[in-house]
């Protein structure tokens, strides 16, 4: 009998929860039900984990209303628990003052949450400790993949351009020598400047800089997402990205894109991203010579962070020819709109196929060392 069971967790306590809940229902609809048993658990804004009904199409965004896990949670009053420690993979469900009912045993969580406890490795940490393997990166390459720092630092050691930066720690902006030393350091790297946030899911907080009267204050707005800053060098030059996708004999690369920012936007901010859609070429308008560097780039990438099951790496091709990592995003967005699929598709490979092998990906896997 036994078809893999697949607990698809979505939601959470982020800024990016209905995304995150719409998500869920395409890859809800997605999933081949005559292969997979299929157990959608959604987490609430307070963090509650809850049995969520298996209706995809209430999870749209539609007309301007934004789908909540709230809405289509079974009973906000219960709450789904996956015990920790090795052994079990059941999955109970339990109410105020009842004995937790059992909802049957989990063959892989497919997690599909974004920001804080979802795409830093902190979910991943919990799955290892349940012993339920799951779709997606380990905990290390989630946690390097979320911080710009550790991400830039390890690229950077495989050889791979990740352009000039600085870190603001936390400490260090809190004095008046620090704020000297940082400021220094800033104009050292010429204008403009993007001040970021280090540790972000989406690109909240970020300021260009095209003049330093205005470095403080983008510092003291990124500052208000994390303490933690980068303040990196402008470029000039063409958005490019590539996805990557485990196969049973390793990593591929896809046929790259070219992100086209509409007009009226400074650069790739959150609204652009999710809500204006700006427009992505597929396959980018690049040479043999080009596509095939940015394929061999883009599988270093993955390698140096130690990603498994996918993730997408962004580029920049510079004006003066060479090509630069902007980003390892380990989570990307995943409806059967968003670039990464659609990279896929034009590669040959449709979005249903896609999330059967990153379920077969994470079925050959166990936890633990790999
Ligand atoms: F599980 C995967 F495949 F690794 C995975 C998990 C999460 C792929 C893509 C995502 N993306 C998201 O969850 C999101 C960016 C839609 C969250 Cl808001």
């Amino acid at each position: 009998s036994a078809k893999p069971r697949v607990a698809v967790v979505f939601g959470g306590r982020s800024s990016e929860h209905a995304i995150s809940v719409s998500t869920a229902g395409s890859v809800l609809k997605a999933i081949d039900r005559d292969k997979y048993e299929v157990l959608p658990i959604g987490i609430t804004h307070e963090g509650r984990w809850a049995l969520v009904s298996d209706e995809p199409a209430r999870m749209a965004i539609t007309d301007g209303r934004l789908p909540s896990v709230d809405h289509v949670a079974e009973s906000t009053e219960g709450q789904v628990a996956l015990p920790v420690g090795p052994g079990s993979r059941e999955v109970v469900w339990s109410e105020p003052d009842t004995a937790p009912k059992a909802l049957g045993e989990v063959d892989v969580v497919f997690p599909l949450l974004h920001g804080p406890w979802g795409e830093d490795g902190t979910l991943q940490g919990l799955l290892e400790l349940s012993g339920v393997p799951y779709v997606g990166n380990g905990v290390l390459a989630s946690a390097v993949g979320m911080d710009k720092e550790f991400t830039k630092r390890l690229l950077a050691s495989h050889g791979l351009d990740v352009g000039r930066y600085t870190v603001v720690r936390p400490r260090e902006w809190e004095t008046e020598e620090g704020r000297a030393a940082v400021r220094e350091r800033a104009a050292g790297l010429g204008l403009p400047l993007f001040v970021k946030p280090c540790r972000a899911g989406s690109s909240i907080g970020i300021t260009k800089v095209k003049d330093l009267s205005e470095l403080d204050a983008a510092i003291e707005e990124a500052r208000r997402h994390d303490p933690k800053l980068i303040i990196e060098a402008g470029v000039s030059g063409r958005e490019i990205e590539c996805a990557v996708l485990e196969f049973e004999d390793g990593p591929r690369a896809s046929v790259p894109a070219e992100i086209l920012v509409g007009g009226g936007y400074e650069f790739y901010d959150f609204e652009a991203k999710y809500i204006d859609s700006s427009e992505v070429r597929i396959p980018a308008e690049l040479s043999a010579e080009e596509t095939a560097g940015i394929r061999r780039q883009a599988l270093a990438a993955f390698e140096a962070l130690g990603c498994e099951g996918l993730a997408r790496v962004d580029f920049f091709l510079l004006d003066d020819g060479g090509w630069m990592v902007n980003e390892v995003n380990t989570m990307p967005g995943f409806t059967p709109i968003s670039a990464y699929p659609k990279m896929w598709e034009a590669t040959g490979l449709s979005y249903p196929e896609l999330i059967d092998r990153l379920l077969q990906a994470a079925l050959r896997r166990s936890t633990g060392l790999r």
